[in-house]
């Protein structure tokens, strides 16, 4: 019976562990509520700082690499969807994010409550080219205005330091229609990854 007990105190231990590590993914078990629990205190903290700070954060030169998204009306490769293509990308500060209409109809828009702190967005015009420099590490999201409840978002992730201080004021943010859905598949996607990366680097 004691070796029972302390076999399953390891299991639960180990997937705490685990779950810390790749940052809590989104995880439903019972276990996921004690650390939100947890978290909470210092969250409440950091938001109250990062409102004081909130200087505007100022542009940055292009350093001369661009990342062209497609605005396509089906997308080829699955639903067959108004999308971005990709729809998830990263980036380093200094990037250029480049918005090509391939198809007519559609602009790209950031959402204001999906930028760094201090960060002034976009805002194209349909059947335009936009591009926007990234000025600081963080989560950007966007959409395209008439296709937004339609679910036509994306996510550009820019690394560096402080690269997830918006993450969690970015997902609590609420979308019209299949908006939502997409972007819960796109934080998913950026998490997975971004276990993936931080695994490779503890094993180097
Ligand atoms: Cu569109």
């Amino acid at each position: 019976m004691m070796k029972r007990t302390t076999f399953l105190s390891a299991v639960a231990l180990a997937s705490l562990v685990t779950l810390s590590a790749c940052g809590g993914g989104n995880q439903e078990t019972p276990a996921a509520p004690a650390g939100e629990e947890t978290e909470a205190a210092p969250a409440a903290e950091e938001t109250a700082a990062a409102e004081e700070e909130a200087a505007p954060v100022p542009e940055v030169e292009a350093n001369g690499t661009v990342h062209e998204i497609q605005m396509l009306t089906r997308d080829p490769d699955g639903s067959g969807l108004q999308v971005f293509k990709p729809r998830l990308i990263t980036a380093e500060v200094g990037d250029t994010i480049k918005f090509v209409p391939t198809d007519p109809t559609h602009q790209s828009s950031s959402i204001p409550e999906m930028l760094p702190a201090g960060v002034t967005g976009w805002e194209g015009e349909i059947n335009k080219e936009v591009s926007y420099v990234v000025p600081t590490p963080g989560i950007y999201g966007y959409k395209c205005v008439p296709h937004y409840a339609a679910g036509m978002i994306g996510m550009v992730v820019v690394k560096g330091d402080g690269m997830t201080d918006n993450l969690e004021e970015a997902k609590a943010v609420s979308h019209p229609g299949l908006a939502g859905r997409e972007f819960n598949e796109i934080f998913e996607t950026a998490e997975a990854r971004e276990c993936f990366l931080r695994k490779l680097l503890e094993l180097s």
